[in-house]
Parts: C-alpha cells; sequence; structure tokens
C-alpha cells in the first residue's frame, strides 16, 4: 500500500471512529444522560481526532538530498522541483509543510533576527505580524517553485551581529560554517523558520512534514532537538552514497535520532544517490552488490538491523514519477521505502491516537453505564417492595414506610460526610496546584535567568541550571505526595459509599506524573551533554548560546507543567465526577421510593397500576441499557488492534 493509500485509509479510521463518538454523544444528550464533565471530555476527544497530525522529519547533514527526497515522495506530481534542491547549502532554515483550511496557502517566514530575542518559534507562532507572508499561486508549479525558493535566502551581517544572533564563527580552518568573508562580513540564513501553507492531499489528511538545513542549524535551534524532532512520529535519517557515513552524519544521528535506543519506532535510514553506482561498464549484479555492501557497511557504523537502511535515489525516482517511466522508478527504489515509511508510521500514530481515545472513552463510557445500573437496580428494589405488598394490610405499608424513611435518614447522614469529603478534597487540590503552579515556575525561571546573566564561570552557569531542576522536580514530588493523600482518601470514600447505600462506584481513577519526572530526565541530560561541549571558560557568544538555551529548555519545562495542570485538573473531575452523579441520583431514588409507598398507603388500589408502571420503566431502562452497548460497541470495535487494521474502503 503506498503512503498515500495508507494515510487515506487512516484518515478514514479517524472519521469514522469520530462519527461513532459524535453518535455517542448525540445518544446521551436525546437520553439525558449527559453532563457537563461528559460532554467536555467527548468535545475535546473529537477536537484532537479533528486536529491529529502526523509529523514526519527529514533530517541530514546538508547536500544529502532531504529537499530532493521530499519532491520526489510527495509533489512530483507537480511535474516539477518544488523545493529548492542543489548543490551546496540550499535550505537554510527549518521549513514545515503542512496545510490549515483556516488560512490563504502562503509561506510564513520568521526573520533570523528574532533569535536575538529569547522566544522560541513557536512562541512566535502565536504572533503573525512577527512573519512575512508571502501568497502562493498553488495551481502553477513555477509560481510554487520561484516562491518556495526563499528558504534559501541568505544575507551578509557584520560578525558582531552574526554572534548576537547566536551563530559560532569560525576561524576559518576547517569546514566552519559561518565565516568571515573578504568583504569582512559573514553569511548567514535570512529566515529562522519557513511554514509553508498549501492545500496538497495528503498534507490535507494532516501530514506535516519537516524539511531540516545540516548540521550547524540544528545544533543552533534547541526547539529543534528539544521538541520538533521528539515529537515527529517518523524521522528519516538521510545519507548519500557517494559520501558514506561521514563524522558529522555520525554526530547528526547520535544526537539527534538514534537515542532512545531500537525502542523507537518510525526511525527510517535512507542511503540516497545510489544512482552514483550506475555504471554502465558493469553488470546489474555487480551494481546491486556494491549496493548492498554500503548498506551493510552504513548499518554496521549506525548499529541497527540491515533491513532499517533503505537505498534509493530520490533525484531518479523524482525523474521516473515525473515522466512516467516505471522501470527507472522501480531501478530508483523508492517504492520500497515509501512502502515502509507508511508500515512504519501509520500504525506508529494510529496506535497513540488509539491508547489516547481509549482511555478517554472508556471512562466516560463507564460512567454512563454505571448510572444507568444503579437505575436499574434502584427501580428493581421498588419493584421487590411493591410486589411483597401485594394483598397486604394498610399495617404493613406502613410499616414499609417507615423502613424507606430510615433508608433516607441515614443516607441523609451519610451526606453530612460527603460534604465533609468535599471540602477536604478541595483544600488538597488548592495543595496540588500550589506546587504544580505556574506562578512559582515563572518565578524559579526568573531566578535562574539572573543567575545565568550574573554568572562568569561554566560552573555558575551549570549550577544554576542544575538548581533549575532539582526544584522542579522538587515541585512535581510535592504534587506527588498530594496526589497520593487525594487517592487514599477517594479510595476510602468510594467504598465506604459502596458499602453502605450500595452505590455503584468501582474504583477511583488513578493518576501519576511520572511521564512529567521522564520529561525533566530528558530536558536535564540534554543540558548537561550541551554545557560539557561548552566546557571550557567562557567567552560572551558561549554565555549569550547557552542562555538562548536555557530560554528554550523553560519554555519546554514549561510546557510540561502546563499538560501536568491539565491532566491533574481532568483527573480531579474524574474522581470527583462519578460520587457527584451516584449521590444525585440514589437521593432521586430514595425519594421516589418513599412516595410511591406514601401513594399506595393513600390508595390500596393503585398497587397494581403503579407495578405495572414501573415494569414499564424497567423495560425502558433496559432498552436504554441495550442502546449503550451498541453504541459503545461500535466505537470499541474501532479501537480493537485487528479490527483497526487499516483497509482501503
Ligand atoms: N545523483 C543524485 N543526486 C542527488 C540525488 N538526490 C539529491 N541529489 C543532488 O544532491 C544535491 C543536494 O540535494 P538537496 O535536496 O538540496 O539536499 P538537502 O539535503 O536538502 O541539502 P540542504 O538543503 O542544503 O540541507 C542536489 O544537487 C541534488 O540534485 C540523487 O538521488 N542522486
Ligand atoms: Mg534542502
Amino acid at each position: 500500500m503506498t503512503l498515500a493509500h495508507q494515510l487515506a485509509a487512516y484518515t478514514e479510521w479517524r472519521s469514522r471512529l469520530s462519527a461513532n463518538i459524535s453518535q455517542f454523544r448525540t445518544w446521551l444528550v436525546d437520553n439525558e444522560l449527559s453532563d457537563a464533565q461528559s460532554d467536555l471530555r467527548l468535545n475535546q476527544l473529537l477536537e484532537r481526532l479533528r486536529e491529529d497530525r502526523l509529523n514526519v522529519a527529514f533530517v541530514a547533514e546538508f547536500s544529502r538530498g532531504k529537499s530532493e527526497l521530499i519532491n520526489a515522495i510527495f509533489f512530483a506530481d507537480y511535474g516539477n522541483r518544488i523545493l529548492p534542491s542543489s548543490a551546496g547549502r540550499t535550505t537554510m532554515c527549518p521549513t514545515e509543510l503542512l496545510y490549515d483550511p483556516d488560512k490563504a496557502p502562503r509561506i510564513e517566514l520568521l526573520p533570523i533576527q528574532t533569535r536575538a530575542a529569547n522566544g522560541s518559534v513557536s512562541e512566535y507562532k502565536r504572533y503573525p505580524e512577527e512573519w512575512l507572508m508571502v501568497p502562493v499561486d498553488v495551481d502553477s508549479a513555477d509560481v510554487m517553485h520561484e516562491a518556495l525558493s526563499h528558504v534559501s535566502e541568505t544575507m551578509r551581517v557584520t560578525p558582531q551581529e552574526a554572534e548576537r544572533l547566536g551563530f559560532e564563527l569560525g576561524d576559518g580552518a576547517g569546514s566552519d560554517l559561518y565565516r568571515v568573508g573578504t568583504d569582512g562580513l559573514v553569511e548567514i540564513p535570512r529566515w529562522r523558520h519557513a511554514v509553508i501553507n498549501f492545500p496538497h492531499p495528503l498534507l490535507k489528511q494532516g501530514l506535516v512534514i519537516l524539511d531540516t538545513p545540516g548540521l550547524n542549524a540544528i545544533g543552533a535551534e534547541p526547539e529543534l532537538t528539544l521538541s520538533l524532532l521528539p515529537n515527529a512520529h517518523a524521522i528519516l535519517f538521510i545519507l548519500a552514497a557517494d559520501t558514506g557515513v561521514t563524522q558529522s552524519d555520525l554526530n547528526i544521528w547520535k544526537e539527534h535520532i538514534g537515542d532512545g535506543g531500537s525502542a523507537r519506532r518510525g526511525r527510517v535510514v535512507v542511503l540516497n544517490k545510489i544512482d552514483g553506482q550506475w555504471d554502465e561498464l558493469k553488470t546489474r549484479t555487480a551494481i546491486d552488490a556494491e549496493i548492498a555492501r554500503q548498506v551493510t557497511s552504513c548499518a554496521a557504523i549506525l548499529d541497527l538491523p540491515e533491513r532499517q537502511v533503505f537505498p534509493v535515489s530520490a533525484q531518479k525516482g523524482l525523474v521516473a514519477k515525473i515522466n512516467g517511466d516505471a522501470a527507472l522508478l522501480e531501478r530508483s527504489r523508492l517504492p520500497i521505502l515509501e512502502a515502509a515509511l507508511s508500515g512504519e508510521l501509520i500504525p506508529a500514530k494510529q496506535d497513540i491516537v488509539r491508547d489516547s481515545t481509549e482511555s478517554e472513552f472508556g471512562e466516560v463510557s463507564l460512567r454512563v453505564r454505571g448510572l444507568l445500573e444503579s437505575r436499574l437496580a434502584g427501580l428493581r428494589e421498588q419493584l421487590g417492595e411493591l410486589t411483597e405488598l401485594r394483598g397486604k394490610n394498610k399495617g404493613v405499608v406502613e410499616y414499609m414506610m417507615g423502613k424507606v424513611r430510615a433508608d433516607k435518614v441515614e443516607f441523609e447522614t451519610g451526606l453530612q460526610r460527603y460534604y465533609a469529603v468535599r471540602s477536604v478534597f478541595s483544600t488538597l487540590s488548592n495543595n496540588l496546584f500550589g506546587h504544580l503552579g505556574l506562578d512559582a515556575l515563572r518565578h524559579l525561571t526568573q531566578e535562574t535567568r539572573s543567575a545565568m546573566v550574573e554568572a562568569n564561570f561554566s560552573r555558575t552557569l551549570s549550577d544554576a541550571m542544575g538548581n533549575f531542576f532539582s526544584r522542579s522536580r522538587y515541585a512535581l514530588a510535592r504534587s506527588t505526595g498530594e496526589i497520593g493523600e487525594i487517592q487514599n482518601m477517594m479510595d476510602a470514600v468510594y467504598k465506604k459509599f459502596t458499602v453502605e447505600h450500595g452505590l455503584k462506584l468501582g474504583k477511583p481513577a488513578a493518576f501519576s506524573l511520572l511521564r512529567y519526572d521522564k520529561e525533566l530526565d530528558r530536558l536535564e541530560a540534554w543540558c548537561n551533554t550541551h554545557l560539557n561541549t561548552m566546557r571550557s571558560l567562557l567567552t560572551l557568544d558561549k554565555k549569550n548560546l547557552t542562555q538562548k538555551f536555557f530560554e528554550e529548555v523553560a519554555v519546554q519545562v514549561r510546557r510540561a507543567f502546563e499538560r501536568a495542570n491539565k491532566d491533574a485538573e481532568t483527573w480531579l473531575r474524574a474522581i470527583m465526577a462519578p460520587m457527584e452523579t451516584q449521590v444525585r441520583e440514589h437521593q432521586i431514588q430514595l425519594k421516589r421510593r418513599l412516595e410511591s409507598i406514601k401513594r399506595i398507603h393513600q390508595a390500596t388500589d393503585t398497587l397494581e397500576d403503579r407495578i405495572a408502571e414501573l415494569e414499564s420503566v424497567e423495560k425502558d431502562l433496559l432498552r436504554q441499557i441495550n442502546a449503550l452497548e451498541a453504541v459503545v460497541g461500535r466505537v470499541r470495535g474501532l479501537l480493537l488492534p485487528q479490527q483497526a487494521q487499516l483497509q482501503v474502503a
């Protein structure tokens, strides 16, 4: 199956899932089973499914053919090169290709000067006025190509300006990227980041392609390392057959892709430019053997199984697609890479979506189920009581009435405990948000920032950074303590209400901040590696660079805390809501039981009518439970691994 087919099948699966979840939501509303909380969660779930994106990043040293490969895999239909690809450094800034239907097709370019300020690229994305917007005509390949050539633009600035913008200048020896020319100026990229918004069929389905410039540019933009690459669902690492694995290829591999071990899914290595081996004086077999040898050697150096290295010719693949030359296309081996890519990419992405949908949807549906079941249980109890009253005299009816009244009084005493729990619960929740709060983190960030500005030695810089992490971690640890306390309390309360009043509560949902601890580990490990490489005495630009890195790290930590806060809020609601629903439900049932018996007490002849009435309510309830099973079953069916196998309609 080609990438396009598989993506189409995935999109189809996703929209079926959305449709079924929507149906479930409508069903809840129609049956008056919906509450603000469930509705909110289902809405968020649907929103996420709608916005769901698939990120593929292309990473390599410059001139390995990243842009050419993107052209060949995704844009051959245009009949020409869309992304600029040429010898030497071509793509000068990270370039995202995506489609957002709310915006006109255009190229958005963030000036490199923004690097002098502390804001990260994603922060700048919130301020469109900072970007240069170039509208594009998507119907003309020439116009597109012309517009996209902006990503190759450079400019010449003074060395001071270059350093201020965070470019490390070389001394002219070796292969330093940024060097002072004879005119006393340094050539640097004109743009910091480019976003290309255009309605390609694959991009419309949520695919986001990230084209990156070579090594030094990756290193200089911490956001790439810390967030864009780790969040990509697939990374294609490209080598060129004519250069083999060079030291700088290896550095990129180790620093940005190879980490995390082979457990990481969606890592694909491409050995490009195999057409360089197509020597007319050699037999096909000899050429293939030569290519196979190169694959073996690349795999060995990168410490990967050979099947993860794909030899291709991007350029011949592009030409073959444009000219409709099937033989050449096969020889370019591009189709094999495409098949592997779709095989890796989409199932990995689907797993993530499936897991998160399952847990969200599961909780809401279980809660509704619990509600219906407790209604049914209450109803059956009432029916039982009334059936027993058949043929009994007024005295017995009075006795029954007394019994229900006693139940009601007992429950109301229980309610006092429930109110007490609610007040403790809100105190504990406040404590939790006190530790996890963003205000404290903002304060800590500011403190660290000023400590770094005043720092004169690497040592002081590392200490400031270390302190930042240990205090963030401490905040998480304190929060975990509060979570444990809330959990214990709710555990006890759930049990009490289940045993004493027959509420159907199950077990309170569990919650842990472990993933945020892990996120801090990851960021700190990255910081340490980075600081170690700058161990030597501080020069001004190194200090500036370190501060910039810190700003990005601080943004990432803040984001982790924001997510932790959101998760905690959701959890607190999820743990309290079933209690609230069931308590309310139980109160209503007790009232109904009492009223029912009261009426019978007043006129015993209504007993049979009342029983008949309740039996019909029972039937309705059973029908509702069946209907719920059906709606939930459809969503569950889509979430089963074997059912979720993608099939093209
Ligand atoms: N022979 C051959 N040349 C290729 C192939 N793929 C790319 N090239 C050439 O290699 C050069 C670099 O290609 P680009 O696509 O610009 O490489 P890149 O990795 O995007 O490079 P930067 O944007 O500078 O980071 C261009 O001249 C391409 O024509 C291929 O499969 N075979
Ligand atoms: Mg390029």
